[in-house]
């Protein structure tokens, strides 16, 4: 009885925390899609494919990163009270916006696991939708749909000043290339779908534990649904609406060993390429 117990509430992977890297203030990213504040934050913060477990097709962990690969980060701002994710993706057909392949991600900003996604016993749907996504959120590029950004039917809270998220790629739509992006997000320990004011914004302590789940999508030829892989850091398909089955993320204290001083943005590049927008127009 106790081993089912502590197994059914374990986090996973079991014993592994993840540290989310602290942003001091004024060195948060801009949500742009260009990557390049994320470079100062060394590899023991990057989740990468290698961490990465395929649950639906039954590949485990044989990845081909020929065919995807992953390079993701998770940082916060204790002044801004917000979560940032960036992904760094490869893939050999990127299909993101278009098709259905997801970087989907969730989170239980409060820790405190339970289902935030399927409710099959609740009948009601006034009261489904209430409580879907409520104590935790899924999200993702397209992940409620083309153009919806979230898997509920509140999509409000993934939009400024709550949320935001963008993206660049480096090849068309079925090239192969890099799927970049940035997430910015607000914590909720209550999401009601009819907006902020009935909602309890989560507040983010340094060394506290959140639940979070990364899981990214491969289907390389969506007309003819050759789904490739549900490959997720958990380890657990069911990760998309229980939060028991979330790993842990630390939000870590500032990191003496990164030297933001040195950390680039990109600015000066944007700066410039407006000015030259100016000299064609
Ligand atoms: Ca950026
Ligand atoms: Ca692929
Ligand atoms: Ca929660
Ligand atoms: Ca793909």
């Amino acid at each position: 009885m106790v081993l089912t117990a502590s197994i059914s509430w374990a986090h996973l992977p079991v014993g592994k925390v993840w540290p989310a890297v602290q942003f001091p203030d004024g060195k948060t990213p801009a949500i742009d899609g260009n990557l390049v504040e994320w470079d100062v934050i060394p590899s023991p913060y990057w989740i990468t494919h290698e961490d990465l477990t395929e649950t639906v097709v039954g590949v485990g962990t044989a990845f081909d990163a020929t065919d995807m690969a992953l390079r993701a980060i998770v940082g916060w701002n204790n002044s801004a009270n917000k979560v940032y994710i960036m992904e760094d993706r490869f893939d050999n057909a990127i299909w993101v916006t278009t098709g259905w392949e997801p970087m989907e991600f969730e989170f239980d900003s409060d820790h405190s696991g339970g289902m935030f996604g399927v409710f099959p016993d609740v009948t009601d749907q006034e009261q489904k939708d209430r409580l879907h996504g409520a104590q935790g959120q899924d999200y993702g590029f397209n992940q409620g749909g083309p153009g919806l950004n979230a898997w509920h039917k509140s999509q409000w809270h993934y939009n400024l000043p709550w949320g935001q998220f963008a993206k660049t790629q480096t090849a068309p739509e079925g090239g192969e290339g890099f799927f970049q992006a940035e997430y910015m997000l607000t914590g909720w320990d209550d999401l009601d779908w009819h907006g902020p004011d009935t909602s309890v914004i989560h507040d983010f302590q340094e060394d506290s534990i959140i639940g979070l789940n990364l899981t990214i999508i491969d289907d390389d030829n969506p007309t003819e649904g050759s789904y490739e892989g549900y490959w997720v850091l958990s380890g657990a398909t069911n990760s998309y609406y229980e939060g028991d089955l979330l790993s842990d993320f630390v939000l870590a204290p500032i990191d003496a060993d990164i030297n933001w001083g040195a950390q680039a943005t990109a600015v000066e590049d944007q700066t410039w390429g407006r000015i030259k927008s100016t000299f064609a127009e």
